[in-house]
């Protein structure tokens, strides 16, 4: 039986769902999530318990409503480039069309980032013949930006390869960096008019602290892991991302939309299993964090749950600690 949404609590349980990237379009929250499969895998730090193979679109008319799975909307056998792993997903509406991001690995083992589009927020999208050229690693997040300027943010440590892009072009065996040198940054790129193809080679973020230090690879509490959002606040641009091994979601503020970007805190304190993954979004004039958990699978890292809670800001713009 559904039954309405309540903050802290999953917002399906009929399925899995992970990563929740959450917009508004046409008057109503989607939610962009993984779609976790209920399969036994042993974990590994490559990330292969994480083997999905489609997407579902979940969507709400409001936070007093029911959330509605809209089914599937794109599967792995339709996507001609890609051989497994779904990971975590983006979506965005510009040229009257609503485009999905997605990495996937490619027949080579290496992920990419491929789009599908879509005249309907809910899909069925359809995949392009090939991934973005020059796009590498993990979840990518897209902001349109009030000029109508698209940039792409991405990148994941571990599984999700960023290590190997250190020189700019795959190396299967990375050294590095050492704990003190800066951390890896996210990629950011900005996209073409078309949505589908980066305007210029994508770039790293320095992600730096109130002294213009960049953050280090040892300070594992503020460093980069994965899953980068970015959201606009009072004109400020805001990242924010996993720090993957401490488990913290955690943001940073630059008056421009590739940094670089000074730490200030966390948003949301570990979480019941390993990954963590957010997005934040205004409805009807209140911001909401979107998170997953593994409570209702009992603390199984690779079956998540994607739940919801209102996120407040200072009157400075710092961002209130969220404690799930
Ligand atoms: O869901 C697979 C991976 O786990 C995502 O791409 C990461 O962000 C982490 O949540």
């Amino acid at each position: 039986m559904s039954k309405k949404v309540t903050p802290k609590e999953p917002l399906v349980t009929h399925i899995y769902t992970a990563d929740p990237s959450a917009h508004v379009f046409e008057g109503k929250i989607y939610i962009y999530p993984s779609h976790d499969l209920d399969l036994d895998i042993q974990s590994n730090d490559n990330g292969d318990q994480y083997a999905m193979e489609d997407y579902h679109i979940l969507s709400l008319d409001d936070l007093n409503s029911t959330c509605i799975d809209n089914g599937e909307a794109l599967h792995l056998k339709d996507i001609p480039w890609a051989s497994k792993q779904l990971w975590a997903p983006d979506a965005a509406y510009k040229n009257n069309t609503y485009y999905l991001y997605f990495p996937a690995r490619d027949k080579d083992g290496i992920f990419r980032i491929g789009v599908a589009t879509s005249s309907f927020p809910a899909g069925p999208f359809k995949a392009e013949k090939d991934p973005i050229p020059g796009s590498f690693s993990i979840d990518p997040a897209v902001l349109v930006d009030d000029d109508q300027r698209a940039y792409v943010y991405f990148g994941g440590l571990w599984g999700g390869q960023l290590e190997k892009w250190q020189t700019g072009s795959y190396n299967p065996n990375p050294e590095g960096p050492a704990e003190s040198e800066p951390a890896l940054g996210p990629r950011v790129a900005e996209l073409n008019d078309d949505m589908l193809t980066f305007k210029s080679a994508p770039e790293q973020i320095s992600i730096i602290d109130e002294n213009g230090k960049p953050i280090l690879a040892g300070d594992e509490d503020k460093r980069y892991f994965e899953g980068p959002w970015m959201h606009k606040y009072n004109g400020k641009y805001y990242l924010s991302y996993s720090t993957g091994t401490t488990h913290y979601i955690v943001y940073a503020i630059s008056d421009n939309p590739k940094g670089p970007f000074v730490f200030k805190g966390k948003i949301l304190t570990p979480v019941l299993g390993w990954t963590t993954h957010h997005s934040i979004v205004k409805f009807q004039d209140k911001w909401y964090l979107f998170y997953h958990d593994c409570t209702l699978s009992g603390g199984i890292d690779n079956k998540r749950s994607v739940k919801y809670c209102e996120l407040k800001y200072n009157a400075d713009g710092t961002i209130q600690t969220i404690n799930p």
